[in-house]
């Protein structure tokens, strides 16, 4: 079986988070990735909140596996000619350097496409065109600026960020696809064409649902945030704390050994569908007959004594029990699994979404492998290559110089 993205070749300038997000995805997937690393230093995150003295960290190897690393400065004049036979000979170039490193390098677009017509130029941005497109910006940031932190957290608390990455890795992923459209529409087109990725858009798109309930608030109060009917609406969409958003009620309950265990909670919702189901189990029989009780409509002005009810049963069963016993009977559940379950959890190994990878400097440690799964095109977790580990094959196989060149391209500094 070969790999969906086989033939297809990269030229990588992406750094930190979001950018090798997304041309790790297009290695997984077959796509030949040269991650272009300043000589000396490379990827700053290389040496980011290292766990083992003088070795490539956990954030760098996690985030560039499937790649090959050459080191190439393209300010010199030396590196500028590797640079340019760099972008004719691959088909994308992916980048999310600050606003304008890459044209101050001596390559704005309008030169690549120049060199490459068929070039796809893929960027990541912290913003669009705007007040702030010259921002740097951080996960954190982005986050803030596109709408997560202010509809996350407790309902009278402070904005509050997420875990999930979704500023990075949530635009590298939209990048990604952005990627493979544009050479789809290359196949017929036989030009290439830039493929821009903002931040800020990218985190407001998953926040989409936000902008619905914006615009909904107009039109009365929102039933299913937990501001109704005992709370305040403001001009904007409030904070929900665990609320499910959705049109069932939902909440995070505390299950056995909650009072040590910080993840000993799971998630219920009380889909109207599976309530009597629910109702039974935590013995309140008596609510499929009450008219307080027995429709959404009843229910929804004491959601909260709903939860509250259903507490005192999941305070009895772990987390576990929680799951095995609501969810045959159809009562959407699910327990919070802490990373270090995660990681232990069998499932997950055998279907390759937590691997376990080789490192010649750290040894064994574990990954997210590939998310996305296809059918006929498999996609292997390999180690990320250490700082100019493919420099000599790269400089050879694909920019064509002889040794001699490569010898004085080193001498120079260019690489
Ligand atoms: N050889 C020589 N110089 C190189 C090089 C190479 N191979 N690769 C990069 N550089 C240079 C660039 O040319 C640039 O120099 P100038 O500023 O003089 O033009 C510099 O290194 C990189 O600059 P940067 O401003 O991108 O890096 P930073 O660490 O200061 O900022 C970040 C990091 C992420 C804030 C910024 O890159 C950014 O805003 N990127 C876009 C948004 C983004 O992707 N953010 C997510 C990051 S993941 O959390």
């Amino acid at each position: 079986m070969s790999k969906a993205l086989e033939g297809v070749r990269i030229l990588d300038m992406t750094h930190v988070q979001s950018g090798p997000t997304c041309t790790q995805l297009l290695a997984w997937f077959g796509a030949d990735v040269i991650k272009v690393e300043r000589p000396g230093v490379g990827d700053a995150t290389r040496g980011q909140l290292r766990d083992i003295p003088d070795v490539d960290s956990l954030y760098f190897t996690m985030l560039n596996h499937n790649k090959r690393s050459v080191t190439l400065n393209p300010k010199t004049e030396k590196g500028k000619a590797i640079f340019a036979k760099l972008i004719e000979e691959c088909d994308v170039m992916v980048e999310n350097f600050a606003p304008g490193a890459i044209d101050r390098m001596g390559f704005p677009w309008e030169k690549i496409q120049e060199i490459n017509p068929r070039m796809i130029y893929a960027s990541v941005k912290g913003f669009g065109p705007g007040p702030y497109e010259d921002c740097k910006v951080y996960e954190n940031v982005a986050q803030c600026t596109g709408g997560s932190a202010s509809t996350t957290g407790e309902i009278d608390g402070f904005p509050m960020v997420t875990g999930a990455q979704i500023g990075d890795s949530g635009t590298g992923l939209h990048l990604a696809l952005g990627i493979v459209t544009a050479l789809y529409h290359r196949e017929q087109s036989g030009k290439g064409q830039r493929v821009s990725c903002a931040m800020q858009d990218g985190v407001l798109n998953l926040c989409r649902v936000k902008l619905r309930d914006q615009q909904r608030m107009a039109h009365g109060p929102m039933k299913e945030y937990p501001q109704y009917p005992n709370g305040k609406f403001g001009e904007a969409v409030p904070r929900a704390g665990n609320a499910s958003g959705g049109g069932q009620p939902g909440w995070i309950v505390k299950c056995k050994g909650w009072e040590t265990d910080p993840d000993a909670y799971a998630y219920v919702i009380a889909q109207a569908a599976a309530f009597p189901a629910l109702a039974k189990t935590i013995g309140h029989e008596d609510w499929l007959e009450d008219p307080e009780w027995n429709t959404p409509e009843a229910r929804l002005p004491k959601i909260d004594k709903m939860f509250d009810e259903v507490e005192k049963w999941t305070k009895t069963k772990t987390k576990f029990e929680v799951m095995n016993t609501l969810n045959p009977l159809n009562v959407p559940v699910g327990p919070i699994l802490s990373m270090k379950e995660l990681a232990e959890e069998p499932a997950l190994r055998e279907t390759g979404t937590v691997v376990e990878v080789d490192h010649p400097e750290r040894g064994k440690y574990l990954t997210v492998g590939n998310p996305i799964k296809l059918s006929d095109s498999p996609s292997d977790v390999e180690r990320s290559p250490l700082l100019g580990e493919h420099t000599d094959d790269i400089l050879r196989d694909v920019v064509g110089m002889s040794d001699a060149e490569i010898a004085a391209a080193k001498e120079e500094g260019a690489v």
